[in-house]
This record gives C-alpha cells, sequence and structure tokens, in this order.
C-alpha cells in the first residue's frame, strides 16, 4: 500500500514534451524525492489521458509514489489510480466519494474557508491552496493570500498544501503556516534537471519547518 505524503506534491504538464521525454522527466523528479504525483491533463481525450496515466501508473508505483489524477474520476477508475483532484468546477467531492468509496485519495481545491470547509465536509482526504504567487502555468486562478491560507489550515483538519508559482526560493512565506506540504508544477517540469529541481524544493520546504 503506498503511503499518502503530500510534502512535495509534483503536478505533472505534458505540453511541449513529447511522451518519452514527459515520462523521462516524471521518473527523473521522482527520484529526486517526490512524494505525490498528479497527472493534470487538459486537452487530452478521454483515450490519450488514459493511455498517458497507465504509463505514469507504471513508474510511481515502482517510487510508490501515490498516482493522483486531475479531473477526472473516470480515468482515475479505468488504470486504479491512487486518488483523484477534483476543482470547484469539477464533480463535488461528496458525490465522487459516493461513487468511489473510502480507499481512493479525493484532493480538492480551495480557495476560501467555507470552500475549504465543504470540501472536507465532503469527504476530501487533503486540499490544494492558491495560487500563492502568479503562475505561468496553464489555468484559470486567483491570487490566495497567505492570510487565507493560514486560515484554512486553521479551520480543517485535513492536510492543506499550498500551490501557485511556488520555488525554492520563494516559498519562506510560508513560513509559519499549518500546511502539510508545497504543489509544484513548473518549478520541476521546466527544470534543467527535475530530480535536482525536487531535491532542491523538499529541501527548502523541510528547512522551513526546522
Ligand atoms: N492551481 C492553482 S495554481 C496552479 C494550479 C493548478 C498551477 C501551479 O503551477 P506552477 O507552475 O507551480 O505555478
Ligand atoms: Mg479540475
Amino acid at each position: 500500500m503506498v503511503k499518502f505524503d503530500s510534502t512535495l506534491y509534483f503536478i505533472t504538464d505534458s505540453t511541449n514534451f513529447d511522451t518519452e521525454t514527459f515520462l523521462y522527466r516524471v521518473e527523473d523528479a521522482l527520484k529526486g524525492g517526490v512524494t505525490l504525483l498528479q497527472l493534470r491533463e487538459k486537452n487530452k481525450t478521454t483515450r490519450e489521458y488514459i493511455s498517458l496515466a497507465e504509463k505514469v501508473h507504471e513508474i510511481t508505483k515502482r517510487y510508490n509514489v501515490p498516482l493522483i489524477i486531475d479531473d477526472r474520476i473516470d480515468v482515475a477508475m479505468a488504470i486504479g489510480a491512487e486518488g483523484v483532484h477534483l476543482g470547484q468546477s469539477d464533480m463535488p467531492i461528496r458525490t465522487a466519494r459516493e461513487i468511489l468509496g473510502n480507499d481512493i485519495i479525493i484532493g480538492a481545491t480551495a480557495k476560501t474557508v467555507p470552500q475549504a470547509k465543504e470540501a472536507e465536509e465532503g469527504g476530501a482526504d487533503y486540499l490544494g491552496v492558491g495560487a500563492i504567487y502568479p503562475t505561468t502555468t496553464k489555468v484559470i486562478t486567483i491570487i490566495t493570500s497567505t492570510e487565507t491560507l493560514d486560515d484554512i489550515c486553521k479551520a480543517v483538519k485535513i492536510p492543506v498544501n499550498a500551490i501557485g508559482g511556488l520555488n525554492k526560493d520563494n516559498i519562506f512565506v510560508l513560513k509559519g503556516i499549518g500546511i502539510a506540504g508545497i504543489c509544484a508544477v513548473s518549478a520541476i517540469m521546466k527544470a534543467d534537471s527535475p530530480q535536482k529541481a525536487a531535491e532542491e524544493l523538499k529541501r527548502a520546504f523541510l528547512d522551513l519547518n526546522r
């Protein structure tokens, strides 16, 4: 059984990479100590999403890291992924929990305390909160202040991860806030060495809490 640990939550983006390069970079990041991995695809057909998810799952299983599928509970079920991540316009958490049962990880995006509480009450296992900084990753989002992030951490019992524009040089703003971990796309995906980037980001986060 793979263990849930959101310390370094790597969210992938295959845009501009061929499949081989993408998979190589995913594995490289895992070598660098990624603890949770989300496959996030916005422009793939269902068949393409499933096909890529199967390939990524073969890799994550070797590293004992849970694979979370963004948006799509059908894709998660089809490949036996460990979890699914749902945003505010995706299936409601409670509905997903009813369909998926208790053995699958369900993550939720929350930008306010009411959204966070609703997700927790609906059965979410963790929250992603942001964007903390402006992001270059394709996403419709708004900036979430570190004050709101702090309020959310205090309002729920489930683990909370910060997301959005985070890198090793700017996560100091999260010091003292009770987050369980950080999420990153570009800081790892676009790095010359995803392994080194993951190692450095994880070290920077762990150093915050020393
Ligand atoms: N949700 C809020 S910000 C974001 C998502 C999916 C993208 C984060 O990407 P990056 O590259 O780490 O800023
Ligand atoms: Mg979504």
